[in-house]
């Protein structure tokens, strides 16, 4: 299929927006100007840009433990991302969430999620619904390749083929689940041959190559749109920074850590858009203009009140007090 470069532009300012967000909050964790868990994801940001690329302002997403960037590429707003994962009043979720449990329901952010694979469960039950209330949008699940191994994702695999619901899986595999390289404890011929097992057709990427993350996630999107049943996108990638940002990453080679700067998505995607004619001095300027942006977003929220505590309750479910017989 054919991508413009002006698109491919736009998700390159995108994945600039992504890697200043999380290069700041890692940083702000490991100062304790943030409390609470930041899984950065720097170093996988074209999988997100390139996937949401595909999607509509109605489509849904669900993310997962590592999902700023996610949130960032369906469109949530920077300012109000910063002020969630801070816990402050006017955060996203109200400062309520943090940065596990930033959603925005308005861009179809169906929320981050702590539980590994349960966000799957959430898409394939927001496919079911798309599905029985006859809505025109789609579902995208993104997930690690440690959930694989979880039941709940097997169960929603073989749920979204029985009935051939609307949703993409999308496997952002880093190579590693925590602290564990994922293939010492995954059985079997690889993450493609487990999707394929429950007749989903499946295809595996370079998932630090926007273009072909953009073209790979097109196309399934319209086989999805399509009303072909769900697909499956396994896009390999790497985890630059330790699992979460207190993580010093001891447990790897720092050899293989340094060589993680050469599949760059972010460097990658500007010398596609230099060979394309875009200059030089512009990209420089969307870098310093991505990062004093976020920088400006980073002091409003370390300045910002936190929530009032009479908002303790609101926005909260509650099923009322247990009753037993
Ligand atoms: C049900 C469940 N078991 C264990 C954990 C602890 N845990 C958090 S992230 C993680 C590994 C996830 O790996 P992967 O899905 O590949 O995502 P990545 O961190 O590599 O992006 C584990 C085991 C959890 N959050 N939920
Ligand atoms: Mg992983």
């Amino acid at each position: 299929m054919g991508l413009s470069v002006e698109r491919i532009h736009a998700m390159y300012q995108r994945m600039l927006l992504m890697r200043a967000f999380d290069e700041h909050a890692g940083a702000a964790r490991r100062d304790n100007r943030l409390r609470g868990s930041v899984h950065e994801y720097t170093g996988q940001e074209a999988i997100a840009a390139g996937v949401c690329a595909a999607l509509t302002d109605r489509d849904y997403i669900s993310s997962y433990h590592r999902g700023h960037g996610h949130c960032i590429a369906k469109g949530a707003d920077p300012v109000a991302m910063m002020l969630e994962i801070h816990g402050k009043a006017g955060g996203l979720c109200g400062g309520k969430g943090g940065s596990m449990h930033v959603a925005d329901f308005s861009r179809g952010i169906l929320g981050a999620n702590g539980v590994v694979a349960d966000g799957v469960t959430i898409a394939v039950g927001a496919a079911q619904a798309v599905r029985l209330l006859g809505e025109d949008r789609i579902v995208v699940a993104f997930f690690g390749d440690g959930a694989l191994n979880r039941g709940p994702m097997l169960e929603a695999l073989n749920w979204a083929k029985v009935y051939d619901l609307p949703v993409l899986f999308v496997c952002e595999d880093n190579g590693y689940s925590d602290h564990t390289r994922t293939p010492s404890v995954t059985a079997g011929p690889g993450i493609v041959a487990r999707a394929e097992a429950f007749g989903i057709p499946a295809d595996s990427i370079d998932g630090n190559d926007l273009l072909a993350v953009a073209c790979s996630a097109a196309l399934m999107v319209g086989e999805v749109r399509a009303g072909k049943g769900p697909r499956f996108l396994h896009a390999t990638t790497c985890r630059w920074r330790g699992h979460l940002a207190l993580d010093r990453g001891l447990y790897r080679d720092p050899a293989e850590v340094a060589g993680y700067a050469a599949r760059d998505p972010v460097v990658l995607t500007a010398r596609l858009l230099l060979d394309n004619g875009v200059a030089q001095s512009t990209l420089d300027e969307e870098a310093r203009s991505a990062s004093e942006r976020i920088a400006a977003a980073a002091a409003l929220a370390e300045a910002a009140p936190c929530p009032d505590p009479g908002e303790l309750f609101t926005d909260v479910q509650d099923a009322g007090a247990p009753s037993w017989p």
